[in-house]
């Protein structure tokens, strides 16, 4: 045919997220992006998936995008007794590094021939022999912050000069031209090295030299700095390029489910609605629950709250009258709404309604704020959280009250809630900010932006290894 040649010039790229929709879901949006940039992609999945929400992603991915060819990647039988977490989304990131050496003669049995495999950053200290052993090129994508990324490349010298007996003794970590990060903000599980999260971080951090780059879902506006901070020790630390490819764009694939909620926000004034949700993983104490919908009541302002129970949503069968309670149920009927299951974040924050977002700090629904022009009240529970609500706050594109802690620290009281969710809500300043970080999103993405560059030159990269 005459278009063979076109054909055989275009790069087979793999990619290989782990679990947590906060690593699937930019994996399948730069999966769409390839595909739309003239890319062979193929994706490989890990089975068993943890959640409901992954394996519904993943199925809607591969419908709309039947060009893209599945590779099924099934887990050995693992025990969770052997590693040490209960997290069930640690425990599979575990259970793919130890089946690793399986991925062999799926990535060298594909056609056309791979130029390179993208891999997620959880994974990589166990995947990069694999690649290296079959001369495959290998990419890391990032699933958060820049200045998450920093600590990452930094820390294996932090425990190397400051760890007795397992238990990580940090200082401020000191970066060229920016605010540090402080103790009170590194991931809690980061200080003792005995656990699972702690030594992946580690291994990961080390095997960072050994990759070809790392593609990550930021952009030149938002984290400059910081993406400067980096590449300028890169020669001295032998570090691959970082490519801002960010903010990586939701697609109409991952549009599904009931929306009813769509429709009650379409009655509700502009810019009048905060929407409140704390991502895919993370479930507040009952109390804390509580204490939030006092405050969501207290605030005066209309809501729309995603409510999670449990941390893995197949298990989330209480019902909302019995987490709330019946009369705070009745209560809220005329100023909010509540929804249990998953909804549809993109249209959410693209709604009009929509002034505002109470969120965690999970570093895709922040990028997903900024893209849509949201403020934001940053309410870090966990992990990176705090790192990504520096970010923010730093910017301009919202607040972060740092006496709340981490989200098992203390109770925050609904009084407290209710205040910083409206001066969130009546504060000008975060908002003409967020709009402008919303164009200068647009300007990065688009044609000669700066993501738009990075992703062209890295297809072009790809396009010689061939
Ligand atoms: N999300 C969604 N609907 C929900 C809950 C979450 O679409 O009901 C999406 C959200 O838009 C984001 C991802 O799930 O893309 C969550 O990732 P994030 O990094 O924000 O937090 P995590 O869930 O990893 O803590
Ligand atoms: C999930 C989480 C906590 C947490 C992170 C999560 C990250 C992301 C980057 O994704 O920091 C990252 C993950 C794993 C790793 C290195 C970097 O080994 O619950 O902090």
């Amino acid at each position: 045919m005459s278009t063979s040649g076109d054909f055989d010039s275009r790069p087979h790229v793999a990619l290989l997220p782990s679990a947590g929709m906060g690593h699937v879901t930019p994996f399948l949006r730069l999966a769409a992006s390839l595909v739309h940039s003239n890319c062979h992609v193929t994706l490989i999945t890990a089975y068993p998936i943890v959640s409901l929400a992954e394996s519904e992603n993943i199925s809607l991915f591969l419908s709309a995008f039947p060009q893209v060819t599945e590779k099924q990647f099934h887990l050995l039988p693992f025990d969770p007794a052997s590693a040490n977490s209960t997290d069930p989304f640690f425990l599979q990131w575990e259970a793919i590094r130890r089946s690793a050496h399986l991925l062999a003669p799926i990535l060298s049995l594909t056609s056309p021939p791979l130029s390179a495999l993208i891999t997620d950053v959880s994974l990589i200290s166990s995947v990069l022999p694999v690649t290296i052993n079959l001369g495959l090129p290998n990419y890391i994508l990032f699933t958060s912050s820049a200045r998450m990324c920093y600590l990452l490349a930094s820390f294996p010298a932090i425990v190397a000069s400051k760890t007795s007996s397992g238990s990580v003794q940090f200082d401020n970590l000191e970066i060229p031209g920016l605010p540090p990060i402080p103790l009170s903000s590194v991931p809690p599980a980061l200080l003792d090295l005995n656990n699972l999260f702690a030594t992946l971080f580690l291994q990961n951090g080390q095997s960072f030299i050994k990759s070809n780059g790392i593609l990550i879902n930021t952009f030149e506006a938002l984290e400059g700095e910081m993406l400067d901070a980096f590449n300028g020790r890169r020669e001295l630390d032998g570090l691959p390029p970082l490519y801002a490819i960010g903010p990586l764009l939701p697609s109409e694939f991952e549009s599904r489910g009931s929306n009813t909620y769509l429709r009650w926000l379409d009655e509700q004034p502009e810019g009048s609605v905060v929407y409140v949700s704390f991502g895919s993983r993370t479930a507040l104490s009952r109390e804390q629950t509580k204490e939030l919908g006092n405050g969501l009541l207290s605030s005066g302002c209309k809501f729309l709250w995603v409510l999670k129970d449990t941390k893995v949503d197949k298990e989330d069968e209480d019902r909302l009258e019995n987490v709330l309670g019946h009369e705070f149920t009745k209560k809220i009927e005329n100023q909010g709404l509540v929804v249990k299951n998953w909804v549809d974040q993109e249209k959410i924050l693209g709604h009009s309604a929509i002034g505002g977002f109470v969120t965690h700090g999970g570093w895709n629904s922040l990028v997903e704020a900024v893209w849509h022009g949201v403020r934001l009240l940053v309410w870090p529970q966990s992990g990176d959280q705090k790192i990504n609500a520096e970010v923010m706050a730093r910017s301009g594109l919202g607040t972060w009250p740092e006496n709340w802690g981490w989200g098992a620290e203390r109770l925050v009281n609904g009084d407290d809630i209710g205040e910083k969710i409206k001066n969130m809500m009546g504060n000008e300043l975060l908002e003409e900010q967020a709009a402008h970080f919303g164009e200068q999103a647009r300007k990065a993405t688009g044609v000669g932006g700066s993501s738009e560059r990075k992703l062209m030159d890295l297809i072009e990269e790809w396009k010689r290894k061939s």
